[in-house]
This record gives C-alpha cells, sequence and structure tokens, in this order.
C-alpha cells in the first residue's frame, strides 16, 4: 500500500512540473509573440496588429473563439452524458417519443440567436475594412512573377521593384525568405488607400500585422486602406499560388515618422526615375520606330 502511494505522489509531482512547464513555455510564446512583426518559431496566435483594422480582427476573433468552445463543450457534455445514461445497458427500454415542440423550437432559435450575434460585428468589421474614409496618400501594389512593384501615385508617381534577398546573400540578423531589396516606405499615424493589381497571373498582398489579405488580380484594381500606428519593419508573404517561385516574393514594409518619409521620398524620387517619364521615353522610342 505504502509502495503504491509512493508511486502515486511520483507521478502527481512529474504531472504538476509538466503543467508549471508549459504553463511557462506559453506565457514565454505569448510574450514573444506580443512584439514581433513578423513570424516566430512556433507561433500559434497572431503577429501583433499594428492597425485599427487588425486589433478589429482580433477582437473579433476572440469574441468567435469563446462562443465556440462554449457550442464544442456543451455538445460534448450532451453526448457524454447520452452515451452513459442512454446506452442499452443502462436503459434497456427506450422512450417512444418522437416530438417535442419547446425543445424543437429552442434549438431552432439559440443558434439564430448566435448567428445574430457573430452576423452583426462581422458585417461592421467587412465595412471598415473595406474603403479609407480619408486617405491622406495612396500606394498602388503590383504583382509580378516573382517580386512585386510599389507605385507612389501622389507622390512623385515613381515605382520601383522589390525582389527577396536570396538565402546566400542573407547576413546574419537578416530574416531568410522574407528579406527584400528594395522595402516599400510608409509614414506612421496616416491613412492609406492601397490600390492592387498583377501584371500575369494572381498574387496575394498579405501582411499578417496590418490584417491584409487581398488578391492582385490582372487587369482589375482591388482597394484597401492601411493606417499603421506603430513605427518597425513588417513582414508578409505572397498568398495566392503563382507559380515556382511563390514563395520567394516576400513583402517588407518599412514604417517611419512623417519627417523621415519625407525625407525618404526625396532620396527615392532621384533614385527611381518617375515612372511618367518612362512612360513619356517609351512613347517617344514607339513614335520613332514608326
Ligand atoms: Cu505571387
Amino acid at each position: 500500500m505504502k509502495k503504491n502511494s509512493n508511486l502515486l505522489s511520483k507521478i502527481y509531482q512529474k504531472f504538476s512540473s509538466l503543467v508549471s512547464l508549459s504553463v511557462a513555455s506559453i506565457c514565454l510564446l505569448w510574450t514573444q509573440v506580443s512584439h514581433a512583426a513578423e513570424p516566430t518559431p512556433w507561433q500559434w496566435y497572431f503577429q501583433s496588429p499594428a492597425t485599427p483594422v487588425m486589433e478589429q480582427i482580433i477582437e473579433f476573433h476572440n469574441l468567435m473563439f469563446f462562443v465556440e468552445v462554449g457550442i464544442v463543450l456543451l455538445v460534448l457534455g450532451l453526448m457524454v452524458y447520452i452515451v452513459v445514461k442512454f446506452n442499452s445497458k443502462a436503459n434497456p427500454e427506450p422512450t417512444k417519443t418522437t416530438h417535442n415542440t419547446a425543445l424543437e423550437v429552442l434549438w431552432t432559435v439559440i443558434p439564430i440567436v448566435i448567428l445574430i450575434v457573430f452576423a452583426v460585428p462581422s458585417m461592421k468589421l467587412l465595412f471598415f475594412m473595406e474603403k479609407a474614409q480619408n486617405p491622406e496618400m495612396t500606394l498602388k501594389v503590383t504583382g509580378n512573377q516573382w517580386y512585386w512593384s510599389y507605385q507612389y501615385p501622389d507622390n512623385g508617381n515613381f515605382e520601383f521593384d522589390s525582389n527577396i534577398i536570396p538565402d546566400e546573400d542573407i547576413k546574419p540578423g537578416q530574416r531568410r525568405l522574407l528579406e527584400v531589396d528594395n522595402q516599400v516606405v510608409l509614414p506612421v499615424n496616416t491613412e492609406i488607400k492601397v490600390l492592387l493589381t498583377a501584371r500575369d497571373v494572381m498574387h496575394n498582398w498579405a501582411v499578417p500585422a496590418f490584417g491584409i489579405k487581398m488578391d492582385t488580380i490582372p487587369g482589375r484594381i482591388n482597394e484597401t486602406w492601411v493606417k499603421v500606428t506603430k513605427i518597425g519593419t513588417y513582414y508578409g508573404q505572397c498568398s495566392e499560388l503563382c507559380g515556382v517561385a511563390h514563395s520567394r516574393m516576400p513583402i517588407a514594409v518599412k514604417v517611419v515618422s512623417k519627417e523621415d518619409f519625407k525625407k525618404w521620398l526625396k532620396k527615392a524620387k532621384s533614385e527611381f526615375a518617375s515612372s511618367d517619364d518612362n512612360e513619356v521615353l517609351k512613347l517617344a522610342q514607339f513614335k520613332k520606330s514608326k
């Protein structure tokens, strides 16, 4: 008997240390995740939100999640109750009941109420995500096989390409498969209209910290918006299977202060020749060749 209780206490000790260890590691993961603007190893929750849209998406997720856990537990509880209470041994003579009006009304009405509870904030969020109310500037994103082009139509209309940095050129501290040669630069706390399209096949511009995952479609312009509230660098990836190098067209967005953005604009305008000039040049060449 004594031996038995010893064994039990040993098992209990093992178990409790395991529980405290896993709680500690979950807490650690949580704090790590909450400061990241990029995916982290063993990540299991959202990246830290950087826009009002992503904050609301997480809030909506949490509302849904807890209601859904409640539903799962209720259904599981009912099933366990039925299995225990109404199996052929415990209940050899089943009742002949086929209808119960009150119950049937209840199990129709309650799910409808739950769906309405979800639908109202869901629609609100969809409308909030759709369009910028007072956009201060525009960014045009174009998907190509296999890189992104970024254009600033109301800031000099220059355009540049953003290509992945291949594994062999990655420096220590840089993120493999996420780093690009030319990052998109955006000002902080600015409502930015984002127009998205593609030159060849469908791509998808997805940045988790912004709550954006928008298809870019050839011949069509999609619209969304972003207002980043924290300075930092944010990473994303193409999220529409677009060909052999689909995994090698990452997105890196550098969000800077408004003053730094103005400085960058000056530099960028001279570095990346305005695409207006390019159009004129192309037209001139076209006329000449005719
Ligand atoms: Cu793509």
